[in-house]
């Protein structure tokens, strides 16, 4: 046989053979990359598909399960840390992703936070308005991107009430009456003039806003009482403390009643007026809000007299509303969390069952 020939035909054998391991490695990897590529792809798909359906499994025994930004005014307060835990703990508890926002009380902090929202797509933001005003335009844009909007603890002053679900929170105007009616019946036998000093909450706030106007509805009704120095203390206990000095220093013995929005300005002014030298709760007369613990230890210890409720843990209740809401409920504009007022005789036996 011709070397030649059969060389050739060697040749030709090893080429076909070369040929179609060529090809069974093309084929393998095309299927390899088509596999990997499928697979990364079915992989992708299927985690896709995976997470598709994980997420729609996920979504489906989640598709309750709803993205939530939560724009919180600050942690101003024991009251407000009370309310935050409340909100996130029920978010979390019912299955929910939580993403939260602490605007440190400054307003271009919630806005931004909002913002913030929007561009994630949340299916729901939660909110309570550090001031009333000046949000209008950012509800507008969470109205336009189709995310509900539920105010939670305070409301906000706009146009259109249907830049927001639902408010729950308390009755601010309320509170401020129930404080006047407790001191207009504890001093009915004082003659007068009875003098009174009062720590505003934070300027622009509701329940700044309404407190005042609840608590001024009531005692004016009677001549004898007079609100002779009012300033913000901003809700916090170094504030409360520094205005209280100041309204000391200008007014003291002429002070015979203090009415501070929250408990925290009280408790900040209590060590104000024993480093005056004055009795607290005798000298004057202290009246707070929220009934926090710490109002409840100054109760038993003889330092102030009366705390009138405001109630910070309705995260539960505020969570059962966003569900109901994205069931298809229709809910109620405004609804009010329901709360007490509770005296210095009452401080000892309570303090152990408060909850914040
Ligand atoms: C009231 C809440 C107030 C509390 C303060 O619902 O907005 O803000 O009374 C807190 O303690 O700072």
């Amino acid at each position: 046989m011709d070397i030649r020939i059969v060389n050739k035909k060697g040749l030709l054998i090893l080429l076909v053979i070369a040929m179609m391991f060529f090809l069974a490695a093309c084929g393998s990897s095309s299927e390899t990359g088509g596999e990997d590529t499928e697979s990364e792809e079915n992989n992708t798909e299927e985690n896709t598909d995976t997470d598709s359906e994980s997420e729609e499994g996920e979504q489906g025994s989640e598709s309750e399960q709803l993205v939530i930004g939560f724009s919180q005014v600050g942690a101003e307060s024991e009251w407000r840390t009370a309310n935050t835990k409340s909100i996130q703990n029920a978010i979390t508890d019912a299955g929910h992703e939580l993403k939260f926002s602490d605007a440190q009380q400054k307003q271009e902090n919630q806005i931004k936070a909002i913002r913030s929202f929007i561009t994630q797509k949340v299916d729901a933001i939660v909110f309570s308005p550090v001031v009333e005003t000046g949000f209008e335009t950012v509800l507008q844009e969470a109205k336009d991107a189709d995310i509900p909007v539920f105010l939670a603890d305070r409301s906000v002053d706009v146009e259109d009430d249907s830049l927001w679900v639902t408010f729950l929170g308390s009755d601010f105007v309320e509170e401020g009456r129930k404080a006047g009616n407790w001191l207009v019946e504890e001093l009915a036998e004082e003659e007068g003039p009875v003098n009174i000093v009062e720590l505003q909450g934070t300027v622009g706030s509701a329940p700044a806003i309404d407190r005042k106007e609840g608590f001024e509805e009531i005692i004016n009704q009677e001549d004898k009482f007079e609100i002779i120095k009012s300033q913000t203390g901003d809700f916090t206990r170094a504030k409360g403390k520094e205005v209280m000095e100041a309204f000391l220093k200008s007014d003291g013995e002429n002070i015979d009643v203090l009415y501070a929005h929250n408990d925290d300005m009280a408790i900040g002014a209590i060590q104000a007026i024993e480093e005056f030298g004055l009795i607290p709760a005798e000298d004057i007369t202290i009246i707070g809000v929220d009934a926090v613990k710490g109002a409840f230890e100054a109760m038993a210890d003889g330092k102030m007299n009366v705390t009138i409720e405001c109630n910070p843990l309705f995260g539960p209740q505020l969570v059962d509303l966003i569900e109901q809401h994205f069931e298809g409920e229709s809910l109620d504009k405004r609804i009010a969390v329901e709360e007490s007022m509770y005296t210095m005789d009452q401080a000892e036996e309570l303090l152990p069952t408060r909850e914040y």
